[in-house]
C-alpha cells in the first residue's frame, strides 16, 4: 500500500478539531489512512529558508511543517495567494492587487517546499497537494526530479476563462497543473470553466476519459465534490456538549423559530447580502416580527486583510440597524457572533435550527451546507435556504436554492423556509441526506485518490519543461 503525502498550506494536528473547511476534511482523510502531511507551520521566523524541519508524530500521521520569512509571507501568502488567487477566483476582480512583486513569492514558496518536500519522499509514495496556494508545486518537484504520482485538488472555484485572463501570468500558472497527473475540481462548473480555458488559451486535444493534452504533457482532470465525515458529525450531534447545546437553543428560543448562520467572516460567503435580505423579510413579513431570531457566528478569519475588516463593519453596521428598527424589549431579531464555535456544540445549534442561511456570492463547495442536513432530526428537519453559487448546489438541488444578490427573491425563499410543512420539509430532508451520504469525505477521498492511482502515466521520458 503506497504511503499517502498530503501537502497543503497548513498544517493541523488531525486529531484536534478546527474552523475550516480544508482542516476539517483533511483531518478526516489522514485519520483513516495514516502518512505524511506537510506545509507551513504558520510561524514566521528570519533565515526560514534555511531552518531546520519541525516534525511531530500526532497518531497516524507524521506532521511536518517549515517556517516562512517576512517576505515569503507577504508576497506568497497575503500578497500572491490571498490577494490575487482568492478574490479573481471567487470572481472579485475589484479586490485584487496585481502587484508584480508577488509572483517571484509565490514561485519561491513553491521552490521552497519542493525543495524540503524531496528528501522525504519515498519511490511509491503517492503525493496529494491541496489548494490554491500550491498550484506549482508538482512543477517545481517534476524539476527536481521527481517522477511520484501527483494530484492536486482546488478547494475554492475556478472562474471561467475571461476572468482567469485577467491574472498576469494566468498562461504560467495554468500550464503549472499540466505537471499533475490527476488534477480535481468542486463542481463540473470548475472543471468546465478548465476544459475551455486549455481549449481557447493552449489549443489543448480532448485524449478521451478526462485527459487533455497540451504543453507537451497530459493531464487527466474532473469534479470531485467534497463531503464530510457523516457518520462522525451525527455523533457529535448526540455527544453530551451537542445534546446541551440543542436543549439550551430550544428552551432559550422555545417561543421563537431560529435561523442559523455559520461562517468564516469572508467577502465570499455573502454576509451583508444575508442580512439585507433577512432585513426585507421583516419589512415585508410583520407575522415574522417576535417570532423569527437568526444567529449568525462569523468566526474570525486573515483579520490582517483590509477587506476583511471593511467586511466586518459592514455586518456590524447591518446588525446594528436591524435590531435598532425592529426589536422589541424582549426580542432581538439578529445575535451576531464575530468568534469561533466549539465545533462539538456546532451540531446542537443546527438541530435547533428551523433554517440554515448558507448564501456565498461565490463558493468552492461549502460544508456548512451539508453539516446543517447532517445535524437534523429526520421526524423534524430544518430548512436550507442556499445560493446557487456555491458548488453545494449542483448536488443540493433539494434545498430552497436562492440567488444572493436578488435580496427579495432571497428574502421570499427565507419566509417560505420558516413557513414550510413538516411533510415537505421531510421530503426535502431525504434526498438531501441520501445525497451527503453517498457523496461523504471517504468516497471524495477514496475516488480521487484511485483516479489518481490509475490515471495513464506520464510517457517516461518526456521532460518537463522549467517554469
Ligand atoms: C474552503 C472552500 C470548501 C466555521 N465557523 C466555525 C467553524 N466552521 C467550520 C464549519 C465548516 C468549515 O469551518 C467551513 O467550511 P466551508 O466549506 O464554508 O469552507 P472554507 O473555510 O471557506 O474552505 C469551501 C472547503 O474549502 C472544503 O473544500 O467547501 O468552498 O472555500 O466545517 O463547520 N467551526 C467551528 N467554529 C466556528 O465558529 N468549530
Amino acid at each position: 500500500m503506497p504511503r499517502l503525502v498530503v501537502v497543503s498550506n497548513r498544517v493541523a494536528d488531525p486529531r484536534k478539531t478546527a474552523a475550516g473547511g480544508l482542516a476539517v476534511a483533511l483531518a478526516d482523510v489522514l485519520n483513516n489512512t495514516g502518512g505524511l502531511w506537510f506545509g507551513w507551520s504558520g510561524k514566521i521566523t528570519e533565515g526560514a529558508a534555511e531552518s531546520g524541519l519541525r516534525t511531530h508524530q500526532a497518531g497516524p500521521v507524521k506532521l511536518v511543517t517549515i517556517d516562512l520569512g517576512r517576505d515569503d509571507y507577504d508576497s506568497f501568502y497575503m500578497g500572491y495567494s490571498n490577494g490575487v488567487l482568492w478574490p479573481v477566483f471567487h470572481y472579485r476582480l475589484d479586490l485584487a492587487d496585481f502587484d508584480p512583486g508577488y509572483i517571484a513569492g509565490y514561485r519561491r514558496v513553491n521552490q521552497l517546499f519542493a525543495r524540503r518536500l524531496l528528501p522525504l519522499l519515498r519511490d511509491d509514495d503517492i503525493i496529494w497537494v491541496q489548494d490554491y496556494h500550491l498550484i506549482p508545486l508538482a512543477a517545481e518537484l517534476r524539476a527536481l526530479g521527481c517522477t511520484q504520482r501527483i494530484g492536486f485538488f482546488l478547494h475554492i472555484p475556478l472562474p471561467p476563462p475571461l476572468m482567469l485572463a485577467a491574472i498576469p501570468g494566468h498562461d504560467w500558472l495554468i500550464r503549472a497543473l499540466f505537471a499533475y497527473d490527476l488534477v480535481g475540481f468542486q463542481s463540473r462548473a470548475d472543471h468546465s470553466h478548465f476544459c475551455s480555458y486549455v481549449q481557447a488559451e493552449a489549443h489543448a486535444q480532448d485524449v478521451g476519459e478526462g485527459r487533455r493534452r497540451a504543453f507537451n504533457r497530459t493531464v487527466q482532470a474532473g469534479a470531485f465534490p467534497i463531503g464530510i465525515d457523516v457518520e462522525e458529525f451525527t455523533a457529535l450531534a448526540n455527544a453530551p456538549d451537542g445534546r446541551e447545546m440543542h436543549r439550551r437553543m430550544r428552551n432559550e428560543y422555545s417561543r421563537r423559530k431560529l435561523l442559523v448562520g455559520v461562517d468564516r467572516l469572508d467577502y465570499s460567503k455573502g454576509l451583508p447580502n444575508r442580512m439585507r435580505a433577512f432585513r426585507d423579510m421583516l419589512q415585508r413579513y410583520p407575522d415574522t416580527h417576535n417570532s423569527a431570531t437568526l444567529i449568525q457566528i462569523a468566526s474570525p478569519s486573515r483579520e490582517d486583510v483590509s477587506a476583511y475588516t471593511d467586511i466586518l463593519h459592514e455586518l456590524e453596521s447591518i446588525c446594528g440597524s436591524i435590531n435598532g428598527n425592529f426589536g422589541e424589549l424582549d426580542w432581538m431579531p439578529v445575535r451576531y457572533m464575530h468568534r469561533t464555535v466549539a465545533r462539538t456544540r456546532l451540531p446542537g445549534l443546527y438541530r435547533a435550527s428551523r433554517v440554515a442561511l448558507v448564501t456565498p456570492l461565490r463558493d468552492g463547495m461549502n460544508l456548512v451546507a451539508k453539516e446543517f442536513i447532517a445535524a437534523q432530526d429526520p421526524q423534524d428537519p430544518g430548512v436550507l435556504v442556499l445560493s446557487r453559487f456555491a458548488g453545494a448546489a449542483e448536488q443540493l438541488t433539494e434545498a430552497l436554492l436562492v440567488n444572493p444578490y436578488d435580496i427579495e427573491g432571497t428574502a421570499n425563499a427565507i419566509h417560505l423556509a420558516l413557513q414550510m410543512p413538516v411533510e415537505e420539509r421531510r421530503t426535502r430532508y431525504q434526498a438531501l441526506i441520501e445525497s451527503i451520504r453517498q457523496y461523504d469525505v471517504h468516497w471524495w477521498c477514496d475516488t480521487f485518490l484511485d483516479t489518481l492511482a490509475n490515471a495513464e502515466a506520464e510517457e517516461t521520458g518526456t521532460p518537463w519543461l522549467r517554469l
